[in-house]
Parts: C-alpha cells; structure tokens; sequence
C-alpha cells in the first residue's frame, strides 16, 4: 500500500497536506455537536467540552486511579512508564485492560457518540492511557502529531482517529495543560530521521525522533497560534490524531492528571508500520481485527466498589 504520508524515510523534513476531512461527515440536527462546535473541530482540529462528566464521577475515576498507581504488580508492568528525572509514575497505558471502570468509560455514549460522529464510522481503542504528570516535577510532552508515531510506528494508515483526554484534575495555566496549534491538523509533517528498534522504551519518556524540525513548529504556530486546553476536572478535550500538541513540565504542586482514549475506525486498523522495523507492543497499539465498541451508560460507583481491594479483614 503506498504510503502517502511518508516520515523518518532518511529525507528532509517537509510539510504535506492532509488528505482526509476533518470530520467525516457534515453536520445534521442530530449530531452531538452543536454547528458552532462542530465547524470550531474542523477549523481548529479540536475541543473542549466542559463539564462532560459530574464532580461525583470523577472523583470514582479518580479514586480508581488511586487504586492502579497503588498496584505493584501493575507498576512492575512495561504499561507503567516513570519520569526519567524522578522515576515517578508519568503514564500508565492501556489502563482499560486493568480496570472494569476505564473500559467501561471507552463506552460512555458521551464519548463514544462524538467520535462516532466525527469519524463516521463504528471505532474501537487503538491506545489508551493516563498521563499523570505530578506536581511539582511532571515533565512534558514536546510537541508532536500523534498520527505521525502511530503511521510511521504503529502502521495506522490514514487520518480517521481521535483523542479523548478526560481532565481528571483541573487543568490550569500553571500545572502543564495541554497546548495545541489550531489548524496545524491539516499539515502534516514528514519529519526527518530514523526509528531505531524498541523506539517506544525511550520515545515515551523524551520524544525526540518523530518530532517536527524547529522550523516547521515555528511555522504551524505562526499560522494557527496556541491554545491551552484549560478545563475544570471532568471536561474534556477532544483532538484530531494529526494537530500539533505538546505540554509544559508542571512545577506547580497541583497534578495535572487525564485519561486519554485513542478512537480509531473500524476501517483505518493498523498494518506494518511505515516507518519502523518492528510492531510496537500490543498495550501502545491494538492490532488485529477491530472490535466495534457498543454504548454502555455504566453504574461507575458499583464498578468502582467492585474493583476497590477488600478491606483487610479484622484480626487478619
Ligand atoms: O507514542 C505514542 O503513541 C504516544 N506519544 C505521545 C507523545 N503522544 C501520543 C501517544 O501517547
Ligand atoms: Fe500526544
């Protein structure tokens, strides 16, 4: 299959146009978005939707959290990725695999409905996360396309997938929200360089490879400006795979914590990768046959009791 957004192939870096729409289908009545948010999403390649989800529910994610970054078993696990600097917890990834509640939230009609919509499509998770990001020492995330690492990493062909961060803590100017270049979405960058095997054990600490050359981020800014994805705990920010994002390291004391779901359509599912000699594993990028996700509105605080360790017993 040709590949029609080649990067990391020895080249020069270069900025391509997008090929695919933005959304994959025009805006009706019945859509789960208004028209001003719907035509927001195609110019500027994303969104926030405050208040998605109620204070009583994030704080059951939040408690699930707790319950994961307290697995030792789970942390022992190559899912968990620490902070060079720290060694503190900075992503677990497939965190739906390992929680009744995270999996059940990648079928919240609140979210599901939107990236339906917008992909037109039936989906499933291609890669799902928590980026815990620690007060006082969470670095960042420099800026990057997703789609870049995930066609040329993870052989995800065309532009037909979107992120859902879920804000599990309030989200401020001061604790490392989010930036995103509006418009940068329908450019995308062949970025220069070549992936060495097993990228991702380093690539999820620093990203250096797979990142656009300095010009071209000074370019994509210049042109769409920058936009911190502020939101109080519990609003979300919905981004297309390819806009240009990144975050700040957080040295306010206050976590800046979210859950991101990766939707991808049913007809856009991985192949070899682009650009990479081998796969990448499994928790980073679901492969084989999809399985569409079907909407559920689940009881998170009865998931959350479930999940929850028993309480020791007494004299035990
Ligand atoms: O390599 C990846 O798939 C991950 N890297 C970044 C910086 N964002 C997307 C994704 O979680
Ligand atoms: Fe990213």
């Amino acid at each position: 299959m040709k590949d029609v957004y080649p990067s990391r192939h020895h080249g020069p870096a270069a900025a391509l146009p997008r090929l695919e729409p933005c959304a994959w289908q025009p805006w009706s009545a019945d859509a789960p978005l208004t028209r001003q948010q719907y035509d927001q999403w195609c110019r500027d390649g994303f969104l926030v939707l405050e208040g998605l989800f109620s204070a009583e529910e994030v704080a059951l994610f939040r408690e699930e959290l707790g319950r994961l970054s307290g697995d030792t078993r789970l942390l022992a696990r190559p899912e968990a990725i620490t902070e060079a600097n720290t060694g503190a917890l900075r992503s677990l990834f497939a965190p739906h695999r390992h929680s009744p509640v995270y999996d059940a939230l990648t079928r919240d009609p609140r979210l599901l409905r939107l990236a339906r919509f917008l992909l037109d499509d039936e989906v499933y998770i291609h890669q799902a996360r928590v980026n815990f990001k620690p007060g006082l020492s969470g670095k960042g995330f420099y800026w990057h396309s997703d789609f870049e690492t995930w066609h040329a990493e993870d052989g995800m062909p065309r532009m037909r997938a979107l992120s859902a961060s879920v804000s599990l803590t309030d989200n401020t100017p001061f604790n490392g929200p989010l930036m995103l270049v509006p418009g940068s979405h329908r450019t995308f960058i062949s970025c220069p360089g070549e992936t060495p095997a097993r990228h991702y054990e380093q690539s999820l600490k620093a990203q250096q490879l797979g990142t656009p050359p300095a010009e071209f981020v000074q370019q994509l800014c210049t042109q769409g400006g920058i936009r911190q994805a502020t939101g109080k705990a519990g609003s979300i920010v919905l981004f297309d795979c390819n806009v240009l994002h990144g975050s700040s390291e957080n040295i306010s004391p206050l976590p800046r914590s979210n859950i991101f779901f990766v939707f991808n359509s049913v007809r856009n599912s991985l192949r070899r990768p682009y650009a990479a000699p081998a796969p990448r594993p499994e928790y980073l990028a679901a492969r084989g046959a999809p399985e569409a996700l079907r909407e559920a509105s689940p009881d998170y605080a009865a998931l959350v009791a479930a999940a929850s360790p028993l309480p020791e017993a007494v004299g035990s």
